[in-house]
């Protein structure tokens, strides 16, 4: 695998599992893989889990780690071209790009969504421009659209606590006071969508998401009916996906937050998020304490999904 910024790059997803699983019961069996070779991480948003959860897997591959963070220390970044720069920025990605793939062997990117302009973040500019011009394998620390590492270690938490071969998974949208980017929610149905469950997506009118990666998800508007039986309880906000509201927040209804009420709709799920979560916003306190609830598990596999990719990665040099 060359470069990883969505569900194909990966192949077949029972075979990336069981990858995983062996990764995780041994996670050092591979340490001489990255010796002498050089992760570049390269963050223009902040971050906590990918930040640290990738960094180990490289170190448990015996790789060495250089982390940026463009806002806080280089040079103020211009990403469009043809820009006369004569304003606060000092060099253009042009040059940035290759000059980082100079010291490296491998670049991981952050890079969320303007959420300004559909086209443009739709078209994933940034990342693209990593892959077209810094001469390195390049992979997603969650870019404009997708957030295929978070995905991945979704996956395989499923895979490990589901007790039915073909679990009933809910994507539900929760309310928050800003707006987030579509990226984690279209990459959870891209890679939900490639597998056999049963995959229902529930949100108030006006927070569709693009039909690509809605794909063949059942959308329920009526959250309760949607968790009805529901084996897995995968909260999420995002902003408006649909135009002319691209972006924006349109609504911050705690009817639509996570409560125990709602819990018990479903066949006991289990309660996941990605993280950062605003509690008594998208979940309250008591599901997200609960016994059900498996966000540090998940998070615990961001190590786990980073490593296979890096592994791949290394194993394609
Ligand atoms: C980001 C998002 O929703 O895309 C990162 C999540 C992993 N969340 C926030 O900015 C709170
Ligand atoms: N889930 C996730 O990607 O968290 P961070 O934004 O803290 O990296």
């Amino acid at each position: 695998m060359r470069n990883f910024t969505n569900v194909h790059d990966i192949g077949p997803l029972d075979l990336a599992v069981k990858e995983a699983l062996e990764v995780k019961a041994d996670r050092f069996a591979y340490s001489h893989l990255g010796k002498n070779r050089t992760l570049m991480m390269i963050f223009f948003n902040s971050s906590l889990r990918t930040r640290l959860s990738t960094q180990k897997a490289a170190m448990n591959l015996g790789m060495n780690v250089i982390v940026l963070d463009v806002n806080q220390g280089a040079w103020k970044l211009e990403t469009e071209r043809g820009v006369i720069m004569d304003g606060d920025k000092a060099e253009h990605l042009l040059e940035a790009i290759p000059v980082m793939g100079c010291y490296c062997d491998v670049i991981g990117v952050r890079s969320f969504a303007g959420l300004k302009d559909k086209a443009e973040d739709y078209e994933e500019r940034v990342i693209n421009q990593f892959i077209k011009y810094s001469g390195r394998p390049v992979f997603s620390m969650e870019a404009a659209t997708r957030h295929p590492l978070q995905s991945f270690a979704d996956l395989i938490t499923i895979e490990e606590y589901k007790t039915k071969a073909r679990p009933k998974v809910v994507m539900t949208w929760a309310p928050h006071p800003r707006a987030l980017p579509q990226a984690v929610p279209n990459s959870f149905a891209e890679w939900m969508n490639a597998t056999d469950y049963d995959f229902v997506i529930t949100h108030p009118h006006g927070y569709e998401l693009a039909p690509e990666f809605v794909g063949r998800a059942r959308v329920e508007y009526d959250q309760r009916k949607a968790l009805e039986g529901a084996d897995f309880v995968y909260a999420k906000n995002w902003s408006a996906y649909a135009d002319p509201d691209y972006g924006k927040v349109l609504s911050t209804d705690r009817e639509w937050t996570v409560d125990s009420e709602k819990m018990a709709l479903t066949d006991n799920a289990f309660f996941m998020h990605c993280l950062p979560v605003r509690r008594n916003m998208i979940v309250t306190d008591d599901v997200i304490e609960s016994e059900r609830s498996i966000v540090i598990p998940e998070a615990a596999n961001r190590e786990i999904s980073a490593q296979v990719v890096l592994k791949r990665i290394l194993e394609s040099l």
